[in-house]
């Protein structure tokens, strides 16, 4: 049991470590570096005014993802047929292929590589805001440009989606982070939904289920925990879970003291909990309050073999609902804010 245990808290351990890895690939000047600006929300990579600027990889570290900005290819010192290799490309987890004229040779060819390893490859259209055809509405000149990309893959089973990366007029954002949740690989896209900045309600809803599956994930390491038949010793490590996990929970929601002192209309209590939860004295509180259960467990422990079983259930249980509870009230202060933003867009 306990090596068991060991290899998924191992396992756990590690997933939670790695960050999920986006690449950014496509013609020098086609806008990657912006797009990663525009994507964070503040200069996070150096932009050109000319191309080729960027001229080794770049790794932008944003919460728990990492973008990593290549150099364009096409030129002598980066041919895209070396491209793969030569920035050992299949480690990562996904790809966008930026692009703001016509597609290249090399952008069709590294998707052909990328997709036939089975990494997901996503077309982004980048300098929306430059899109003008003569007699042609917006709509007609992205259908020409979805034509375009179909004829020259020779197939229509891609996806391709059409920002702007201008720091004064964004666009395109929240449909892109659409695409990423989808195509990114399952075992990453609990990850990256946790990370990315929710931009729209369904995306928001989408942030709230990851939250969920991870306290299940954490209450795996508090169940096995609580099989450790030692009396008073896991008390702290189940503080410490729950100090990580609530800590977790508020950077995915973007939760800090100042935003639960601005709300208007999340509840005391529930302003009392987030608040609380950001402190070991605090959360000694909050397991306190849940404490019924919490003694329960301890006088289980006591208990040889059918305690010590009935003990890893109420663990479980302590830090699932701890957890659960703590996620509604940090979802529902991220949803206020998030329409206040709405709308301020909106107003416009
Ligand atoms: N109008 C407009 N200009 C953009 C947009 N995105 C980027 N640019 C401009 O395009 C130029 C190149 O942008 P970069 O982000 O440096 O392009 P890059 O792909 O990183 O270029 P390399 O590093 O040289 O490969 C800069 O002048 C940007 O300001 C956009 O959406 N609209
Ligand atoms: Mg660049």
């Amino acid at each position: 049991m306990t090596s068991d245990g060991n290899a998924i808290r191992e396992k756990l351990k590690k997933l939670d470590e790695e960050n999920v890895s986006i690449v950014l690939f496509g013609q020098p000047g086609s806008g990657k570096s912006s797009l990663i600006n525009a994507i964070c929300g503040y200069q996070a990579a150096p932009v050109g005014v000319e191309t080729d600027t960027t001229r080794e990889p770049l790794l932008v570290e944003h919460g728990d993802a990492t973008f990593i900005d290549l150099p364009g290819y096409g030129t002598q010192t980066f041919p895209w047929k070396d491209f793969l290799e030569q920035f050992h490309l299949l480690a990562y987890d996904l790809f966008l292929c930026v692009f703001s004229d016509k597609l290249h040779q090399g952008d069709t060819e590294l998707f052909r590589q990328l997709t036939a390893h089975g990494k997901p490859c996503i077309f982004v259209r980048n300098k929306t805001d430059l899109i003008y055809e003569e007699g042609m509405s917006l709509e007609e000149s992205e259908e020409a440009i979805r034509n375009d990309v179909a004829a020259q893959l020779g197939r229509e089973d891609f996806t391709l989606v059409f920002v702007c990366s201008r720091q004064d007029a964004p666009a395109g954002l929240a449909e892109l982070n659409d695409a990423i949740m989808a195509k990114m690989p399952a075992a990453r896209r609990e990850k990256y939904i946790l990370t990315a900045e929710a931009r729209t309600r369904e995306q928001l809803d989408a942030k709230r289920e990851a939250a969920r599956s991870y306290v299940r994930r954490s209450c795996a390491y508090a169940a096995y925990n609580g099989v450790n038949p030692i009396i008073g010793v896991d008390a702290a490590v189940d503080l410490l879970i729950l100090y990580q996990m609530y800590g977790c929970i508020r950077e995915a929601f973007g939760i800090t003291p100042e935003v639960v002192h601005s709300s208007r209309k999340v509840s005391l209590g529930h302003k009392a909990m987030i608040l609380g939860g950001m402190s070991k004295e605090g959360i000694k509180v909050i397991i306190k309050t849940l404490g019924r259960k919490f003694a329960a467990r301890s006088f289980l422990k006591a208990v040889p073999v059918v305690g010590q079983a009935a003990s890893a259930f109420l663990g479980y249980q302590l830090v699932r609902q701890a957890g659960q509870a703590y996620i509604d009230a940090c979802y529902d202060l991220a949803r206020e804010r998030l329409l206040e933003e709405l709308d301020a867009r909106r107003e416009k």
